[in-house]
């Protein structure tokens, strides 16, 4: 464990660091000061009167590394039904706290694929070596399809050791969400192809900009109505009324789809406690 309490003070330049790491952003699995990437000297400091959330890290380097280390979200150009938002749980990981787990649920309205229902839910997860500029510090992904369905399926990718590689846009990890389905895929050959469920995927000019949404943690939720203090607002474009005041801590499903309390807490969804090469 090497999480160090430290003061207010220090918590406001950590966060200004993330987003400095951001400015300087690599491409590529680059050492940090030291000229290790896998030095583990380093700590995850956090403002513990900022930790609102109870897991040790200062909410605001939450939020602030749940955005910086976001895969890049390639939504399908022709996606029919992309109105959607994310909702996050960022904490230590549970096997290694000196990097940071995070599993996103990507909310739409609409699947609007075959056999299509009223809202869906697709998680992702990640680990993150926050002493690594971001995107190089996005060392796994993990991505699960068609969720307890017969067409599930697990991607993953990353720089750890003996991983796959991610497809890359200007060193980013992809996220590939399929046609109106959604389907979450890191790998566009075998995993989201015709033949594989049917699903399309493509890579778009942009990454998809979305708002994001820390949630907080099972025992100390951050948020218990997606509607008050998130995006499923009619203002927005949300229309559809069993959306509405949704708990993503509750025991209800998402519209017709599947559980958001469900995905951040899946296991299936907690890449390794590893970090890049060097
Ligand atoms: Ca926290
Ligand atoms: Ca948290
Ligand atoms: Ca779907």
């Amino acid at each position: 464990m090497r999480v160090t309490r430290a003061l207010a003070t220090s918590a406001r330049t950590r966060v200004a660091g993330v987003a400095l790491s951001l400015v300087l952003g690599s491409s590529a699995c680059r050492p940090i000061a030291d000229g290790r990437c896998t030095n583990r000297n380093h700590s995850v400091l956090f403002d513990a009167a900022g930790d609102h959330d109870g897991d040790g890290l200062d909410d605001a380097f939450e939020d602030a590394a749940a955005r910086v280390y976001l895969p890049f979200l390639a939504t399908h150009p022709e996606d029919a039904c992309a109105l959607s938002g994310v909702v996050f749980r960022a904490r230590p990981h549970p096997d290694d706290a000196a990097l940071v787990h995070i599993i996103y649920s990507r909310l739409y309205a609409l699947d609007c694929g075959l056999n299509g229902h009223v809202g869906d839910n697709e998680a992702f997860g990640v680990t993150v070596d926050p002493r690594l500029p971001p995107p190089a510090g996005l060392v796994a992904l993990v991505a699960v399809a068609h969720d307890n369905t017969p067409c599930e399926r697990t991607t993953t990718c990353g720089t750890c050791a003996g991983m796959p590689t991610c497809d890359l846009v200007d060193g980013q990890p992809v996220l590939y969400a399929s046609r109106d389905k959604h389907a979450s895929v890191v790998d566009i050959g075998s995993a989201c192809a015709l033949g594989s469920c049917f699903d399309s995927c493509a890579l778009p000019a942009q990454p998809a900009t979305l708002p994001l949404v820390n949630v907080g943690e099972p025992d100390a939720p951050l948020v218990r109505d997606l509607s008050v203090q998130g995006f499923i607002r009619a203002e927005l474009g949300w229309s559809e009324p069993a959306l509405m005041q949704v708990d993503p801590w509750g025991a209800a499903i998402f519209g017709d789809a599947g559980s958001i309390a469900g995905d951040l807490d899946d296991p299936t969804l907690l890449p390794p406690a590893c970090t890049c090469e060097p």
